[in-house]
């Protein structure tokens, strides 16, 4: 059986703390004494510059610094810290992610349970573009899903659901809704329990609308983080974790929800197509491209059913000749 989460973080916590003693000896910058053992656990709400805003688990926010001799956290990070007298903190080690999002050489996020791309009747969803956030994300070892959204504006849901086969039989959970006519809205917000998400996909398609759904006075929050936090205006911008009262967490800023896909390798391409994965290495030459080489063993589950036609039709769009 595999540990839980706060399983894992509880034998990460012990280990960082083993650090931060250990470090303790070195450290000359602070000009506080440091104390292992009332060290605390956080986790980071957001980061403004050099300055971090974590959340104890009793829920009491620390503006804190980071030691030097560690790398910056991001938004999800858990970390250990210490508080200082004033009310606020100084981050001593950093606890290990599960995940993070990279965009642009820049760290945005981490321990990232799910991303949600989400995509609508209208504008009309794209294949292509779907196929470009999946080949990223696989690549990143990010889990990734997909929501369909403003299924009322669809004369013909069965066409829709067929689209959307080929996804599912790859592995990836699709659900349909309308944020309009709160149409299987419940049940999505229902599963986002205890885990948390990032919604990201084209401009337009409601992940305004759907953030409101799961977190009704969000611009609320912003603000009052920007006071509590004296981090000032630019929280609206910053990556930021919010906790959903339904349940789980939702990592959000306007760079992630529109992030921009960067060129892709014709590898990274091939990688981020899931299901071709136990065919890659059978093919008759070493460097098959499956594109049109004889004996190739990607093609031929094509031909036998094993892999959707379609997925394999959009493998060849999206790679450059
Ligand atoms: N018909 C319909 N419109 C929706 C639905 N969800 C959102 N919208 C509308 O779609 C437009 C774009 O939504 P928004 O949340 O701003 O999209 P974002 O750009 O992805 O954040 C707005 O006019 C919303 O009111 C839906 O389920 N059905
Ligand atoms: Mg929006
Ligand atoms: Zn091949």
């Amino acid at each position: 059986m595999s540990l839980t989460r706060r399983q894992q973080w509880r034998i990460e916590k012990i280990q960082a703390e083993r650090i931060a003693r250990a470090n303790r000896v070195a450290d000359d910058n602070n000009h506080f004494e440091l104390d292992a053992d009332h060290a605390k656990t956080g986790l980071v709400i957001t980061r403004y510059g050099q300055r971090l805003l974590v959340e104890h688990e009793s829920g009491a926010l620390y503006q804190c610094t980071s030691r030097r001799n560690i790398e910056l956290s991001v938004a999800g990070d858990r970390v250990i810290f210490q508080a200082t007298d004033n009310g606020e903190g100084v981050v001593t080690a950093l606890l290990a992610r599960q995940n993070s999002l990279v965009r642009s050489q820049k760290r945005i996020a981490a321990n990232i349970d799910a991303l949600w791309l989400v995509v609508a009747i209208e504008p009309h969803y794209q294949f292509e573009l779907i196929d470009r956030y999946l080949v990223v994300a696989e690549n990143a070892q990010l889990p990734i899903n997909i929501v369909v959204n403003k299924i009322e504006l669809s004369a013909d849901m069965d066409k829709v659901k067929r689209d959307f086969s080929m996804y599912q039989s790859a592995g990836y959970t699709v659900h349909y809704l309308s944020v309009k006519t709160l149409t299987n809205v419940a049940e999505f917000k229902a599963q986002l329990n205890h885990k948390s998400h990032i919604f990201l996909g084209q401009s337009g398609v409601g992940k305004s609308s759907l953030i409101n759904q799961l977190i009704p006075d969000l611009n609320l929050r912003v603000s009052e983080l920007s006071n509590k936090s004296k981090l000032g205006k630019h929280t609206t911008t910053n990556t930021t974790l919010y906790h959903i009262p339904s349940g789980g967490d939702l990592i959000d800023s306007p760079g992630i929800r529109e992030f921009q896909l960067d060129e892709l390798t014709n590898q990274e391409i091939l990688s981020g197509f899931r299901e071709f994965k136990p065919f890659i290495g059978l093919c008759k030459f070493r460097n098959c491209a499956h594109i049109n080489e004889p004996n190739c063993a990607i093609k031929e589950a094509v031909e036998s059913g094993a892999i959707n036609a379609m997925r394999y039709h959009n493998y060849l769009n999206l790679i450059n000749p």
